[in-house]
């Protein structure tokens, strides 16, 4: 733990009562919504300015103290987990929209804002913001950026790399860089910002980002479709991509469909049950363009790839349909689930999900093994659930001893350990499986340029 002294100097860097260190808030602060690891950080502080930021981040290296970044707290990796005595950097006081330019079509984000701010300020100015996923009611821009979150609409518009047009950060040294100064086109040398998105904070923090925004999608409209077995899933992919500009592909198996019903406050899509659904989504723009979707669906039926469907008629229908898959998350999240975010090159899926399923059914039997995610972009979510008898601890122990053969399989499709999520500390031992030992030297090498002290969120990527 940190010395209390520190921490009395500490709370000289910041506004009075902005340094926290009681039980309640060491356990709320030093958490993200894993449970792998039981949060233990020394003090949690809420800087106000870039300068405090850089003040926290001159003290840290001074006393060799860690600092874990904290942002909406939403991470699924353990990045933002204090488990070993660190001091928590939230940034829920530097959240405020303060920039807005209709040209450039950019928004000035502080760190702590909301994605779902963003994405309603966009709105009001008539404009989209297109990354969304399940936690953008409570994760903020700046953890965003850390982990490259991705979500449903990647297929479309790509992960939050794609929309970040410049950046403020503090080094793990003190530094302030502005990177990139929003250009739109910028050839001088390494592009710095791209290191930064998806670094979970290892290299410093993000303290002001410059996000694009898009026009905003006109009559969107879902399908949900039930399919006979996983492998109908790709051809009616294939199907509907060769007559329309997909803004999202999803799955979901029945035994997912089963948890959602089970709440209570979410319709059935239609009477048919089936082993496997996808949702899609596309632009309505046109009548024509809502009878090409419905003629696809009919021509997939007529396949066999497809038993039932529906499509939206309303914008309440809309979001019904999109309550069936974004709600699984957290309804799911009752039961304790193992979860790996996985994700191989979109031909790849189809062979790749067989092995895994092997692999699984050989190795759990017992276990409710619930398969969703964002198929169109090759990102596949297995969520093992714990059975009521086991503890978490012999449940995760069990999960983890098959993760050997799951990541091989990943390696073998030359896939991604971490889709989306991150590797934090819950991937960190298996980061081998999707990147070769000289590139990980690479990033510890980059790691070194930017923390020479290690002080900033040591042990996530790599052990320390
Ligand atoms: C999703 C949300 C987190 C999870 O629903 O797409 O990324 O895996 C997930 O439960
Ligand atoms: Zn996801």
């Amino acid at each position: 733990m940190t010395d209390p002294v520190l921490i009395e100097e500490l709370k000289t860097l910041v506004e009075p009562g902005k340094v926290l260190t009681d039980a309640e808030s060491l356990a709320a602060y030093g958490k993200d919504w894993t449970k792998h690891f039981a949060p233990a950080p020394s003090a949690i502080v809420f800087p106000k300015t870039v300068e405090q930021v850089q003040a926290i981040v001159r003290w840290a290296n001074t006393h060799k103290v860690a600092l874990v970044p904290s942002g909406g707290r939403t991470g699924l990796s353990a990045a933002a987990v204090a488990a070993n005595g660190e001091v928590v950097v939230s940034f829920d006081n530097m959240n405020q929209i303060l920039d807005f330019n209709a040209t450039d079509r950019t928004v000035v984000c502080q760190p702590g804002v909301v994605t779902a701010q963003l994405q309603q300020f966009a709105e009001d100015k008539g404009l989209y913001y297109p990354v969304d996923f399940a936690s953008a009611g409570s994760s903020q821009i700046g953890g965003n950026i850390g982990t490259n979150a991705g979500g449903i609409k990647v297929i479309r518009y790509g992960m939050t790399r794609n929309w970040v047009a410049g950046m403020k950060v503090v080094t793990g040294k003190g530094d302030l860089l502005e990177l990139n100064k929003d250009l739109i086109k910028n050839a001088t040398g390494y592009d710095l910002r791209q290191l930064f998105i998806g670094a979970e904070g290892t290299l410093g923090f993000v303290v002001e980002a410059t996000m694009r925004l898009e026009r905003q999608p006109t009559n969107l409209t879902a399908m949900v479709l039930g399919t006979p077995d996983f492998d109908s899933i790709m051809p009616v992919l294939h199907a509907f991509q060769d007559k329309l500009d997909l803004t999202a592909f999803e799955f979901f198996s029945d035994k997912c469909l089963d948890k959602i019903l089970g709440r209570g406050d979410v319709p059935a899509p239609f009477e048919t049950r089936a082993p496997f659904y996808a949702l899609l989504e596309f632009e309505a723009t046109t009548e024509e363009r809502a009878d090409q979707a419905l003629a696809t669906f009919e021509h997939c039926v007529n396949e066999g790839w497809v038993i039932d469907g529906v499509m939206s008629q309303s914008e309440q229908q809309l979001q019904n349909l999109w309550k069936l898959r974004e709600y699984i998350s957290e309804t799911i999240s009752h039961w304790t689930p193992y979860k790996n975010d996985i994700s191989v090159t979109v031909s790849k899926v189809p062979a790749f999900l067989a092995d895994i399923d092997a692999i699984v059914s050989q190795n759990y039997p017992d276990f409710e093994v619930l398969w969703y995610g964002h198929i169109g972009d090759g990102n596949l979510h297995l969520n093992i659930l714990k059975p009521e008898a086991l503890s978490k601890d012999e449940f995760f122990e069990k999960c983890a001893s098959v993760n050997k053969w799951v990541f091989e399989t990943v390696e073998k499709y030359n896939g991604s350990i971490s889709a989306e999520h991150g590797v934090g500390m819950t991937k960190r031992d298996y980061l081998e499986y999707s990147r070769s030992a000289a590139e990980i030297e690479y990033m510890k090498a980059v790691k070194a340029a930017f923390d020479p002290n290690g002080i900033m969120n040591p042990g996530k990527i790599f052990a320390v």
